[in-house]
């Protein structure tokens, strides 16, 4: 497979599943890895640190299979809120590498995806999705982009998926959604409201927390993530436990004590593109 020779802070080699993937580093040692499958973030270690996304080891790496872990793309449909895929379709397709860049210290990748005959077939509109990936110091900075390209709008709802690794699930929580509205997914899909002052995994935890703020936290015995966001509205927080852990192929039985997933999504409130029109948001994680 041959791939343009890129500057030295980005090369493409063949990853798991014989997948192309994007090796992507700073002179500070900050690295991640994105599949061209999904414009799929597999990897994320920040400078002097350790690997701070989960990356399943059942995960299948193959065309029309998500991966499991990492930063799945969800676009246009997040869940089962309409008739595509669970989370839609752009984790299941090949996007194409679109450059990589140092500016500043920071190092770029962008890979886009446009409509095909094969998703208009399941969702009929044309767009430009484009995911820009950067690294620097302690930060990953993920950004989604869809611009309406056709003639006609077209509403989607969109999140970035992110599993974030962690050692001692029992010890870890989620900071930062007191006082919000959350749907409880686990609960049949009933309406709540967050008292408590962090979200703990004594059990299965599938909440859409709605109108979130920019900041949440995972917080674990001697480390804390940030999690910001810019242009999402609501954040998911999942970790499926034991039982629903068991039943999913590509996680091993004990992997749900392994990650929590802290999602930057738009569910509530559908984003809706005029002709031309274009939207992003972004997840910044800072270690
Ligand atoms: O974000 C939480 C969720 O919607 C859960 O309901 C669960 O389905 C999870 O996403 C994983 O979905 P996936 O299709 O990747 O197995």
């Amino acid at each position: 497979m041959n791939f343009p020779t890129l500057d030295v802070v980005s090369t493409i080699v063949p990853g798991a599943g014989d997948l192309p993937k994007l090796m992507l580093r700073t002179s500070d040692g900050a690295r991640a890895e994105i599949y061209l499958h999904g414009a799929h973030v597999t990897s994320w270690v920040p400078a002097g640190g350790q690997e701070r996304l989960f990356l399943s080891q059942a995960s299948q790496f193959c065309a029309g299979a998500p991966i499991r872990g990492g930063i799945p793309i969800v676009f246009p449909q997040f869940g089962m809120s309409g008739p595509l895929p669970l989370h839609g379709l752009a984790r299941l397709m090949r996007w194409e590498f679109a450059g990589a860049d140092v500016v500043n210290g920071q190092a770029f990748a962008t890979f886009r995806l446009r409509d095909t005959e094969e998703s208009r077939r399941l969702w009929a509109n044309a767009f430009l999705a484009e995911l820009t990936a950067s690294i620097s110091e302690n930060q990953l900075a993920i950004t989604l982009a869809v611009t309406n390209t056709g003639a006609e709008p077209f509403t989607f709802t969109a999140g970035l998926h992110t599993y974030l690794a962690v050692a001692d699930l029992a010890a870890t929580r989620v900071e930062g959604l007191t006082g919000l509205r959350y749907c409880n997914a686990a609960a049949g899909w009933t309406d709540h409201q967050q008292i408590a002052l962090c979200v703990d995994f004594t059990s299965e935890v599938n909440r859409i927390y709605f109108d979130a703020p920019a900041e949440t936290r995972l917080i674990e015995p001697g480390q804390t993530t940030r999690i910001q966001t810019t242009g999402f509205r609501d954040t998911v927080v999942w970790n499926p436990a034991a039982d629903k852990c068991a039943t999913m192929a590509d996680l091993k039985p004990d992997d749900y004590q392994q990650f929590v997933c802290v999602e930057a999504a738009t569910i509530g409130a559908p984003i809706h593109l005029a002709a031309g029109e274009r939207w992003q948001g972004t997840q910044r994680l800072v270690a």
